[in-house]
């Protein structure tokens, strides 16, 4: 018996693309994080009636009252009041499993520290939503988490089957990988191209039909679950390994007293070479996470995923690299070993994002660290509980003096705009890094700077 509040299925049926048409669905959204909350204001400014689920006591509370409980600026203003039609904020999956035609699953994805996927938010996040499904309702159940593919299959129908749900009567399972970008207004959830997966194509195409209510891009169904799961991992493995390939050309090229920036600026007038930036390292929770889920299905079917493997041990190699570089600027300008005072611009791992995940500033700061060097850091983005212990917080990059080096780690505007003139004159030795390469070495070595760079051969 189809589940039915007053008058209204919730769940699939051949009825659903033209409910989706028309917004007259209840989507739910599991895990209100940086994806799952833009997402249910989504596809609630989209129409839909939203059911917004999370287990964070602090995030449920927050939007209650209508406040941004994440880190993101650009989420401020898109709160919805509390009372808000449409808007239903609950801890109870249960709950919203029951008022929903459609349950989103956006919970996190991380690897472990021994780098190996962590699915159990998926798991547990699909066992609370089958439990409360029900039997013959079909609620559609959407992974949006990056996984590697056979990951929505092998973790969520064993679930069912021990449920004694059957895939196409009771529930329809579908992947459809987010494309969120944070930081960047114009990639948000309402502007970037999906694709959905799914064992079922009639089920596949009417999610089309929703997803197009969200946002104004692409959308298209792309055949079974695994070649949309396979879709998401691949594009950040394709970014991890262009990054690291300019990291690898940004060791070799100084050694041939070549500056790696010149070559690529140059190499970039060629139609079809995609220009990317060497840095300090490569941070955030996809491009250093997604290329080991990668890594970890190819173990499993037995071929080496060599260059993946390769490329990620160049980026995730990258600050120790650099730290080596810094010590020897530091010696060569006559700094005793074990004194030198670095002052980092920016700890966040992207311009423009509070954010310190995977931070690559991190490793780099505790390198030198053990050596003896030590480091502060002065990110306007971030408050004082996001750098960890033994990195001192600067809060006014007005008052610092005595340092022997500055390195832009973060290339936030307000890091790039500083009075480098007036912090030249507190410096104790004027050492300047440019670990993200957005400022004018050839400027900062006229205006007095030792001016170095991530690449460029070294200015003792
Ligand atoms: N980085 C470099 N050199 C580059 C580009 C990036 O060193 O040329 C570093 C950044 O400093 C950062 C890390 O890599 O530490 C990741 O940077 P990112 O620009 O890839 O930003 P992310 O991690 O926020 O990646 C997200 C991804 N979006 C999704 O997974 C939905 C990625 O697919 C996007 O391409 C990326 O945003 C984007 O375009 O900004």
């Amino acid at each position: 018996m189809k589940q039915e509040l007053g008058d209204k299925i919730m769940g699939w049926d051949a009825s659903f693309a033209s409910r989706a048409d028309s917004g007259d669905l209840s989507v739910g959204i599991i895990g209100l994080g940086y994806v799952g909350l833009p997402t249910a204001i989504g596809f609630r400014d989209a129409g839909f009636n939203v059911w917004g689920v999370d287990v964070s006591e602090r995030i449920v509370n927050a939007l209650y009252e209508g406040r941004n409980p994440l880190g993101d600026p650009d989420l401020d203003d898109m709160i919805p009041a509390p009372g808000s039609e449409r808007w239903n904020i609950t801890r109870n999956t249960a709950e919203a499993t029951a008022a929903c035609d459609v349950l989103i699953v956006t919970v996190p994805t991380p690897v472990s520290d021994d780098l190996k996927p962590d699915l159990s938010y998926v798991e547990s996040a699909g066992r609370a939503v089958f439990e409360a499904a029900g039997k013959g309702n079909r609620k559609v159940v959407i992974l949006e988490s990056t996984v590697y593919p056979g990951v929505t299959t092998s973790t969520w129908l064993p679930i069912l089957a021990e449920l004694g749900l059957v895939e196409g009567e009771d529930i329809e399972v579908a992947y459809c990988p987010e494309r969120f970008n944070p930081g960047d207004p114009n990639h948000g959830v309402r502007q970037v191209a999906r694709v959905i997966g799914c064992s079922d194509p009639e089920v596949g195409e009417s999610l089309v039909h929703l997803y197009r209510r969200l946002t104004s891009e692409d959308v298209r169904y792309v055949g079974k679950v695994e070649v949309a799961e396979a879709t998401k991992v691949i594009e950040n493995v394709q970014r991890d390994i262009n990054i690291a390939l300019v990291n690898e050309l940004a060791q070799i090229f100084p050694e041939l007293d070549l500056d790696v920036e010149d070559v690529l600026s140059a190499a970039a007038t060629k139609w079809n070479f995609h220009r990317y930036t060497p840095g300090i390292g490569v941070g955030g929770h996809c491009i250093p996470v997604d290329p080991y889920y990668m890594m970890q299905r190819a173990q499993e079917v037995g071929v080496p995923a060599e260059l993946i493997t390769a490329a990620r041990a160049v980026n995730r190699m990258m600050p120790r690299h650099v730290a080596g570089v810094l010590r020897e600027l530091m010696y060569q300008s006559g700094v005793a070993a074990g004194e030198g005072r670095v002052l980092f611009l920016g700890w966040s791992y992207k311009a423009g994002v509070g954010d310190a995940r995977e931070t690559p500033t991190e490793p780099l700061a505790m390198n030198l660290i053990e050596s003896g060097i030590s480091v502060s850091t002065w990110d306007p983005y971030l408050s004082s509980d996001d750098i960890p212990d033994g990195i001192t917080v600067v809060d006014d990059i007005g008052n610092t003096d005595g340092y022997d080096m500055v390195v832009l780690a973060t290339a936030h505007p307000e890091c790039m705009e500083i009075d480098w003139a007036a912090l030249l004159t507190r410096m104790r030795t004027p050492i300047l890094y440019d670990g993200r390469r957005v400022l004018n070495l050839d400027e900062m070595q006229a205006m007095g700077w030792k001016a170095n760079a991530v690449g460029s051969p070294p200015r003792y």
